[in-house]
């Protein structure tokens, strides 16, 4: 790692972040898509053919993540948001326990899980109901609710996009730990910003697709691994 100090820093989290905490990943060994099929829960065309499904799988994900803590990776992010000036934390992540650990600059690409959108007139509501009252749940308006995630083929918030685009643009240094990196566009996200010049740190159990452009590559736990880091890199911030 170079001595130079680091301005402006983005970091990128996928479900790895939270395995720790007990939140299911989607790939892997332990993961969900080993269970159930995506196509048959994470897209608008499974929630056509059968909400209650749909609902039924993430009423079961919402009373999972209640039940978990953030946990030493998530804190260390909160500790990053308030030392560092220019900071940006972009989740994949839906589970808002960055949030509930204490991050303020925050960009969840794929929704929360803690959030329900009418499908008729697209309005967004908190619900933190668990179990959820009714399977599936409806709206005022008499239309269905759907989570407000972001499934397969469909395609993210511009606004919060762009501004993940900007913050990755901008940085000089990124860190992306516990993701995948399959899922377009966030898996695009960390090149970007290799291509600008940032100094790229990657922290996963394996190697991903990405490896081979990070700078760095720590092979351990987020929850074990992101403190070692934050302890190394505080010297060179911002
Ligand atoms: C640890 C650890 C520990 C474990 N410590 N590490 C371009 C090319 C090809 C395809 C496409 C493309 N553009 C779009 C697509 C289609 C599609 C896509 O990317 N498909 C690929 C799979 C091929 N993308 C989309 O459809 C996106 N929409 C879009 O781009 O719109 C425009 C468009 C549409 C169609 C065609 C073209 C353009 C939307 C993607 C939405 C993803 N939604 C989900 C569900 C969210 C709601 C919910 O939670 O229910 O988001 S799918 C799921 O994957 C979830 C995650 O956020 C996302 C990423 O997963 P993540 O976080 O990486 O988790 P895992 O499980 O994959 O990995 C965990 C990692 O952690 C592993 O590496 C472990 O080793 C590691 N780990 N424990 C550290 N303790």
């Amino acid at each position: 790692m170079t001595q130079q100090g680091f301005g402006s820093i983005a970091v990128l989290t996928g479900a790895g972040i939270s395995a720790e905490s007990g939140v299911p990943t989607f790939r892997g060994e332990n993961g969900l898509w080993r269970q159930y099929r995506a196509e048959e829960l994470a897209t608008p065309w499974a929630f056509q053919r059968d909400p209650t499904l749909v609902w039924e799988w993430y009423d079961w994900r919402r009373g999972l993540i209640a039940s978990c803590a953030p946990n030493a990776a998530h804190q260390t992010l909160v500790e990053m948001d308030r030392r560092c000036q220019n900071f940006m934390l972009v989740t994949q992540n839906v589970d808002g326990l960055h949030q509930r650990a204490g991050s303020e600059r925050v960009l969840e690409l794929h929704g929360n899980i803690w959030q329900v959108r009418c499908t008729e007139e697209n309005t967004v509501f908190e619900n933190h109901d668990v179990p959820l009252h009714q399977v599936p749940p409806g709206c005022s308006c008499g239309a269905l609710l759907r989570p407000h995630v972001v499934w397969f083929g469909e395609t993210l918030d511009p606004e919060t996009l762009g501004a993940a685009y900007r913050a990755v643009e901008g940085c000089d240094l990124m860190l992306v730990v516990g993701t995948s990196a399959v899922v377009q566009p966030a898996a695009s996200l960390p090149a970007m910003a290799k291509d600008r010049g940032a100094y790229l740190i990657e922290i996963n159990l394996e190697k991903t697709p990405l490896s081979a452009y990070a700078d760095e590559v720590i092979l351990g736990a987020a929850a074990e691994e992101l403190p070692k880091l934050w302890l190394r890199l505080e010297e060179s911030l911002c």
